[in-house]
């Protein structure tokens, strides 16, 4: 059985991480996620997630790709979790390339082609705008209501 480890926050969970799941899957026959805690995202990303770990947990559980998922709390744990799995492939977006060759020492590590145009930020900012806009028309809307 050749077994995969990927690791990431998932937030607001969008095809281009499934895009990379499947793929990930596609190079051998179990899939772990070691998914991003609260308190990595805060401490060690400067990132704070839409959804909690939970949440998040909950939603890559339901993907047919994913076999286990597992807390990523440090940047350093990465070589203890291939042992402790028996690891064969690593593998990240190519927005990672380089970062992590030095895992080649335990397994192998393979990056893969980043789904463009998507991202949870731009989700993240498509809605706000969106939130946005909609409370200045209502605003207007009720001013000129006020005026007639
Ligand atoms: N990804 C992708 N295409 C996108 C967006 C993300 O292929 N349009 C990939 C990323 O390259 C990454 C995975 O989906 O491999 C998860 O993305 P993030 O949740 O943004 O993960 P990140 O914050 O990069 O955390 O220790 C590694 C870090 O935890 C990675």
């Amino acid at each position: 059985m050749k077994r995969v480890i990927t690791y990431g926050t998932f937030d607001l969970l969008h095809y281009g991480h499934i895009n990379l799941l499947r793929r990930a899957r596609a190079l051998g026959d179990y899939l772990i996620v070691a998914l991003s805690t609260d308190e990595f995202n805060q401490k060690q990303k400067a990132k704070q997630s839409y959804f909690d770990y939970k949440t998040r947990e909950l939603m890559l559980d339901a993907i047919r790709y994913v076999d286990l998922v597992i807390p990523e709390e440090t940047w350093e744990q990465k070589p203890d979790d291939i042992k402790l799995y028996k690891v064969d492939i690593f593998v990240m977006g190519d927005d990672w390339e380089g970062r992590f060759d030095y895992l080649s020492e335990f397994c192998e590590v393979a990056y893969l082609p980043k789904t463009p145009e998507i991202s949870s930020t731009m989700i993240r900012n498509d809605n706000l705008n969106t939130t946005a806009f909609e409370s200045l028309k209502n605003s207007l809307s009720n001013s000129m209501d006020k005026q007639t």
